[in-house]
């Protein structure tokens, strides 16, 4: 039997600040914008905030790149303002996971001036230095943001590993002293009562550059362990790892309780089923619907009592779930929006909501390349367009799954700039803020809003949602997503079309129940009749069978 935490019913919404609120009209979100809007989360009924990183930054990857740990992002406002937020929320009952990126520094770090400056110094061997091989880069390793994991330290000549932006220098993990800093500055957020982290790209801290392993490096579970028994072990918090390659085997090696290292992991694995496999997510396909189902039933099945699920569609990397998978045009958008939100959020594990999502926000398609600002999306056009690629073809694969579609300014109202600042954002608002917006949101008893609010509040009411067991129906069924969710005498049966056409769905004959009861549906008069459905267009009901 699993034992129970409090992060198992939460609902946890993650903040991209720079596009949050903007308090002080200088066109960049901030955290008295994110203080200012705590009562809009509380309405909303999530239970944690996933800050993306406020720590001081040159911002060469909005803030991914830290200069200093201990400090605050200029921008963003001071500590003051990061402890107000802090009490402000803990007296909403909200707790705050802090963005921990400690694969890399910014170059800016301390730190790595110090590295750069003197050879000799202990913090040289804090990063990966390398001797250029044939006056050539060590090897192939190439950086996740295009090009050669490798840049040149012209005034040593040797090369500095960098998996990100060359502002991006790889932490050398095999140097005990630049753990124990990084434990020290996890106690340091700790005691100043957050409520957690999310651990950014934690699966590359065992890397071996040498041997060009970069995922789940063999000291990877070492390092977490000491992290654990070294910082927030002994802590009732909640740990949430970033790992892209993690399978359920590997997942569970991160959040089995007895091993004492995470809470839970994003896994990536449902995300990446529209792109060519073996390419890049650049290299666009449809997706596989029925793969789809495949990979969350392996996942809502395999964890079982030895690990802990996040269930998430959005982040501030990934496109916009209902311009991705579900249909952004008017007639649809709410009603797929909401399918979307159903058939996650009624599964097993931790809900992540991403800014935006709530209200149904859409992906975005700037004309120009000027008006967008994410370095790995810049670095891939130039890239593609250096090898000859046609121009047309790369903005496609931007407007698909470009990270800045998730990056505009939250839309609050209707009023100029979507009312998240009165002077032009760091980056432009999607134009459609006129109609999706909060205010209008809040207005809207049967608005996307309030559809995730009830989703939410289902979760809290009923233990069926956070622990029942997960069977999926009908594999095969092309358009139509239907489980089972059931805990001693409770059963839910979820199902939804998952396309715009008329849909047919029979229930199993083993399936036994006597009545049945609608607890929330995106069409007004769904049918109880549940043996044979008549699905239309996005329709995602929950029934609860009796
Ligand atoms: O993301 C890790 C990562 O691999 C992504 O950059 C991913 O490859 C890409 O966005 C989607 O293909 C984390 C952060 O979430 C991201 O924002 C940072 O840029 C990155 O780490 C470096 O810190
Ligand atoms: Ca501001």
């Amino acid at each position: 039997m699993l034992e129970k935490k409090w992060w198992h019913n939460s609902v946890v919404y993650q903040i991209y600040p720079r596009s949050f609120y903007d308090s002080n009209n200088d066109g960049i979100g901030d955290l008295k914008g994110i203080i200012s809007k705590l009562d809009y989360l509380r309405k909303l009924g999530i239970d944690v905030i996933w800050l993306s990183p406020v720590y001081k930054s040159p911002n060469d990857d909005n803030g991914y790149d830290i200069s200093d740990y201990r400090d605050i992002m200029d921008e963003f406002g001071t500590m003051e303002d990061m402890d107000n937020l802090l009490s402000e929320a803990n007296s909403r009952g909200i707790k705050i996971l802090m963005d921990l990126v400690v694969n890399h520094t910014s170059d800016e770090n301390i730190w790595f001036k110090n590295a750069v400056r003197d050879e000799n110094s202990k913090y040289r061997d804090y990063y990966v230095f390398r001797k250029a091989v044939d006056g050539k880069v060590p090897n192939d390793l190439g950086s996740i943001f295009s090009g050669s994991a490798w840049e040149l330290d012209e005034k040593s000549g040797e090369y500095y590993l960098h998996l990100f932006s060359k502002k991006q220098p790889d932490l050398n993990w095999e140097n005990e002293d630049m753990r124990n800093e990084v434990y020290d500055m996890i106690n340091f957020w700790l005691d100043k009562g957050v409520g957690g982290f999310r651990l950014d790209v934690i699966d590359l801290v065992g890397k071996q550059p040498d041997q060009c392993i970069t995922g789940n490096g063999p000291k990877l579970h070492d390092y977490l362990q000491e992290m654990n028994l070294r910082s927030f072990g002994n802590k009732d918090v909640l740990t949430v790892g970033e790992t892209w390659g993690a399978t359920p085997e590997i997942a569970k090696l991160y959040s089995n309780p007895n091993r004492n290292e995470l809470s839970m992991v994003f896994q990536f694995e449902h995300i990446s089923l529209d792109e060519i496999p073996g390419k890049s997510k650049w290299d666009l396909a449809p997706l596989d619907f029925i793969k789809l189902k495949e990979v969350f039933n392996k996942w809502q099945t395999e964890l079982s009592n030895d690990g802990w699920n996040s269930l998430f569609w959005n982040n501030h990397d990934l496109p916009r779930i209902v311009s991705r998978w579900g249909n952004d045009s008017k007639e649809y958008r709410e009603l797929s929006s909401k399918m979307l939100a159903t058939v996650l959020h009624m599964q097993k594990g931790t809900p992540y909501i991403y800014q935006g999502e709530e209200i149904g926000m859409t992906n975005v398609k700037f004309d120009s390349i000027e008006d967008y600002r994410d370095i790995e999306l810049l670095n891939m056009y130039k890239e593609r367009m250096e090898n000859g690629y046609q121009k047309d073809d790369i903005m496609k694969s931007i407007y698909a799954k470009g990270r800045d579609n998730a990056r505009t300014p939250m839309h609050w109202d209707g009023s100029i700039n979507g009312g998240f600042s009165n002077v032009a954002p760091w980056i432009k608002v999607n134009p459609n803020y006129v109609d999706i917006n909060v205010e209008n949101n809040l207005k809207d008893s049967d608005s996307v809003f309030n559809h995730y609010k009830q989703l939410i509040s289902i979760r809290k009411e009923n233990d069926v949602v956070v622990y029942g067991d997960f069977k999926l129906l009908d594999r095969n069924h092309k358009s139509i997503f239907a489980y089972i969710r059931e805990l001693n005498n409770e059963r839910l049966f979820i199902v939804a079309n998952f396309y715009v056409n008329n849909e047919e769905f029979i229930l199993g004959k083993d399936i036994k129940f006597e009545g049945v009861e609608i607890l929330l549906s995106n069409y007004k008069d769904s049918s109880e009749d549940i043996e044979k459905l008549n699905l239309r267009p996005y329709e995602a009901i929950i029934y609860k069978l009796k």
